[in-house]
């Protein structure tokens, strides 16, 4: 409930200007205005929030100060022995990580006739695909094609995604949402049956396929159901800390962590899929965050340690919608189908600022510069906020639309006292999203032979920004696609002697360079949690 004077008084402002501002179609940006603003007020662009790495295939390169310290940090396994002769598993693919990508992946080796195991920190399912709400991209409707959907994704990533991984994404699409529907999804419906569709930001045709605004919920019930009935082994709480190798330096397993007694175990595997996720929980430039518990960056920290590339670590997403009030909810996600059922950005003195459907790193930094240099934000306990003018929904889709399309959105803010039919809500950027990651072919393979990436773990797939709802396309696609490469190869392969020498010649750099830094990693749990070990 709003109780505040200078928020109620603000909120007045919109409600007056509601019925004029519902009839505006803000102009879109131009290519020079974008680029402009993002300079100015994107939190990419703040240099001082990055370092320059010292040691590792990156070194050079920008990355953000946490990740900075996790990627040249300390192994976990230092000073510790570990013996790798006699491997408490031994599989031929190893999956590490419960989420979307992890579940697809080991869903595809399973029917490739793999022996499989699958570990997560956590529960599976504990990830941010669980946590995605408006939707999964498709070109599945007679006026779209995946061409047109690789324009789009292409042009909002700033035309550096991997063409090749792009092309992948956009063109296996369709087939993906076919597979999760008969896998049981239950995506939004017309009485007909065909797929209800909606636009998102930067796309040019209708092409988001949703279950409500918990579509990410329901797709990983659908998968983590899937792996269950197929008795795919899922350890839970084993956290992988760090890669191994055979005598060819090929990736050959990991030693695992138990998270609740901190007791070492040996996986040898044939091959490895990293399907980590992102890194929401390291709370970039001190911005709240969208993404799960387990958002740590720890794959990118595995690979990097070992010698795997990454692409594009020095660009993350801001969700241009997080919750800024109440503070319960704090960075939590307002999914951008808010925006494509008709709320638009108002600031705080009633005025529409923006089209609310720029791309999610124009918005961000739309939001950024309406508070920071304009002066136009609404003063909240936590900071500075706009408004989402919600019942501008139900003017323009009729009455019920809200209950219909977005309940959780209207449970998440009613369980405080606003009602989302009726009143705007105040939002601010959240961190969302790693854009980069780790680099793969098309195959789903890193740098090491042998070792498979999926998901938010991956770089380059989406290039400097992403578009809503093209990753959980990612891990459907990129999942299902290292889980059957991972499984056709893991039938030539003959594991060599196991080693992790890489981690003792890793310290050796580290220590070579002077590293002021001794922060251990990869770091499992954010810094508000603590690891027994
Ligand atoms: O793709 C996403 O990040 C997504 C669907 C988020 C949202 O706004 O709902």
């Amino acid at each position: 409930m709003y109780q505040d004077q200078h928020i109620l008084d603000s909120m007045r402002l919109v409600e007056a200007a509601r019925a004029e501002n519902v009839k505006l179609n803000p102009r879109r940006m131009t290519a020079e205005e974008k680029e402009q603003l993002l300079a100015a007020f994107h939190p990419d662009f703040r240099q001082d929030q990055f370092s320059k790495l010292e040691i590792g295939p990156n070194a050079g390169e920008k990355v953000p100060h946490e990740l900075a310290a996790l990627l040249q940090g300390k192994s976990r396994l230092a000073g510790k022995n570990v013996d790798l002769s006699n491997p408490d598993y031994d599989v031929d693919v190893l999956v590490i990580g419960g989420g979307g990508a992890g579940a697809s992946a080991a869903v595809e080796a399973d029917e490739a006739g793999a022996k499989i195991m699958v570990v997560t920190k956590l529960r599976m399912g504990d990830a941010n695909t669980m946590m995605a709400e408006g939707g999964i991209q498709a070109a599945d409707k007679p006026n779209d094609s995946p061409a047109q959907h690789f324009l789009d994704a292409y042009g909002g990533g700033h035309f550096a995604a991997q063409k090749d991984l792009l092309y992948k994404l956009v063109t296996e699409a369709p087939e993906a949402i076919q597979w999760l529907s008969n896998l049981g999804v239950e995506f939004d419906k017309m009485p007909d049956g065909t797929m209800v569709t909606t636009h998102g930001g930067g796309t040019s045709r209708k092409r988001m396929h949703a279950a409500k605004d918990y579509s990410g919920a329901e797709i990983m019930r659908t998968l983590r159901d899937e792996v269950l009935n197929r008795n795919i082994p899922v350890l839970d709480y084993t956290a992988a800390i760090e890669l191994i190798k055979d005598d060819q330096g090929h990736c050959a397993g990991a030693v695992l962590m138990n998270m609740e007694n901190g007791e070492l175990y040996v996986a040898k595997a044939k091959t490895v899929i990293l399907a980590t996720g992102g890194a929401g929980r390291l709370h970039y430039q001190g911005f709240p965050t969208s993404n799960h518990y387990g958002a740590t960056a720890d794959g990118l920290v595995l690979a990097y340690r070992a010698g795997a590339r990454l692409l594009y670590p020095d660009t993350l997403q801001y969700h241009p919608t997080g919750a800024a009030f109440p503070a319960q909810i704090f960075g939590a996600l307002v999914t951008e189908k808010v925006r494509s059922l008709g709320a638009m950005l108002i600031n705080a003195k009633g005025e529409a600022f923006m089209n609310p459907l720029e791309t999610r790193d124009v918005s961000a930094a739309s939001i950024i510069r309406e508070c920071s240099q304009r002066g136009n934000g609404v003063k909240t306990p936590a900071g500075e906020a706009v408004w989402l003018d919600t019942p501008m929904i139900e003017i323009k889709g009729g009455e019920g639309t809200i209950e219909k399309r977005i309940p959780a959105m209207m449970r998440m803010f009613g369980k405080y006292g606003i009602d989302i039919r009726k009143e705007p809500i105040l939002i601010y950027p959240t961190l969302h999203y790693q854009n980069g990651g780790i680099k793969i072919s098309d195959d789903g393979q890193s740098d090491i032979e042998n070792l498979f990436v999926a998901g938010e773990a991956v770089g380059g797939i989406h290039g400097r920004n992403r578009l809503m709802g093209n990753s959980l396309l990612d891990i459907i696609v990129f999942g299902r696609n290292a889980g059957r490469n991972a499984a056709a190869k893991a039938k030539s392969v003959t594991v060599g002697a196991l080693n992790i020498d890489h981690v003792a010649e890793f310290e050796a750099i580290r220590q070579g360079a002077k590293l002021e830094d001794d922060t251990v990693s990869p770091k499992l749990l954010p810094n508000y949690t603590r690891i027994k070990e």
